[in-house]
């Protein structure tokens, strides 16, 4: 396991042909995937995070060092997704309207799909509008929402005052999640679940369609 430390590293270093390299190289020793992401990759994200809030890296350092974690995922996503079994529902996901963070969202879809979920992903910067309309075209169960940013969190608001705008809010369970967002936010804006990593998220969205 020491060699996957240097994935941390690699990520650290926005160094996408190492990272790839060492994930391959892990996955091939059997090394768990989830572990792979959570002991390994989002630290080195966290870490990201902290360097450029003490203005020891900025916007660039930041994109480089993603793209580095979003390219190893490309090869983790598949095997998370294939540890489902039964379709338990149907979920449409994004992250809100001037949110352009898709590395937690895109993990939260992956281990959905994992769980048996048929997940619509709908990508970055989505508003209300159209998460409304394609929960209601897709005959969504569940609707999934993430933020990233303090300054896009109140769209996760307005898509729960625009469903009950359309007499659609007992029609879909809305469930919210990023590193800004917390289960006192959820419940002040009326979401039916709240969840801090994707594992949990999975769980929640389990407990929603089943209830
Ligand atoms: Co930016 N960024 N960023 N960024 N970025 C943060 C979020 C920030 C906290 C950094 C910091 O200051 N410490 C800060 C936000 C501050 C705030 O709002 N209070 C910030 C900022 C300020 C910005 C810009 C404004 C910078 C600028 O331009 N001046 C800008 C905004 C762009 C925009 O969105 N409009 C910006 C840009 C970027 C990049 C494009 C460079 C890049 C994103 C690339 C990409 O995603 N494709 C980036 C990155 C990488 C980060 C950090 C370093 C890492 C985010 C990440 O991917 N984490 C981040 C600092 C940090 O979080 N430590 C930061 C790993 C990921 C696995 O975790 O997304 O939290 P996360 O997802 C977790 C959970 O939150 C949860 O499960 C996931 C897995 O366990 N989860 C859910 C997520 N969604 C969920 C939904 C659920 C349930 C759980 O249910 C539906």
């Amino acid at each position: 396991m020491s060699d996957c430390s240097k994935l941390t590293e690699a990520i650290l270093n926005g160094d996408a042909k190492a990272s790839v390299a060492i994930t391959k190289e892990a996955l091939d020793k059997k090394t768990d995937p989830q572990e792979l992401v959570s002991k390994y990759m989002i630290p080195a994200m966290d870490e990201m995070g902290k360097r450029f809030e003490t203005g020891d890296c900025f916007v660039p350092e930041l994109l480089i060092s993603a793209r580095a974690m979003k390219a190893s995922l490309e090869l983790i996503r598949p095997l998370l997704a294939a540890r489902g079994a039964e379709p338990v529902g149907r979920v449409v996901i994004g992250t809100m309207k001037g949110d352009l963070h898709d590395i937690g969202k895109n993990l939260v879809a992956s281990m959905l799909e994992g769980a048996g979920f048929e997940v619509i992903d709908l990508g970055v910067d989505v508003g209300p509008g159209l998460f409304i309309a394609e929960a209601q075209a897709k005959k969504a169960d569940l609707i999934a929402l993430s933020a990233l940013l303090t300054t896009t969190m109140p769209h996760m608001r307005a898509v729960i005052e625009e469903l009950k705008k359309a007499g659609a809010r007992d029609r879909f369970k809305v469930i919210v999640g990023g590193a800004p967002v917390t289960q006192r936010y959820a419940d002040e804006i009326g979401a039916d679940g709240y969840s801090d990593n994707a594992n949990g998220a999975v769980g929640l969205a389990r407990r929603l369609v089943t209830a």
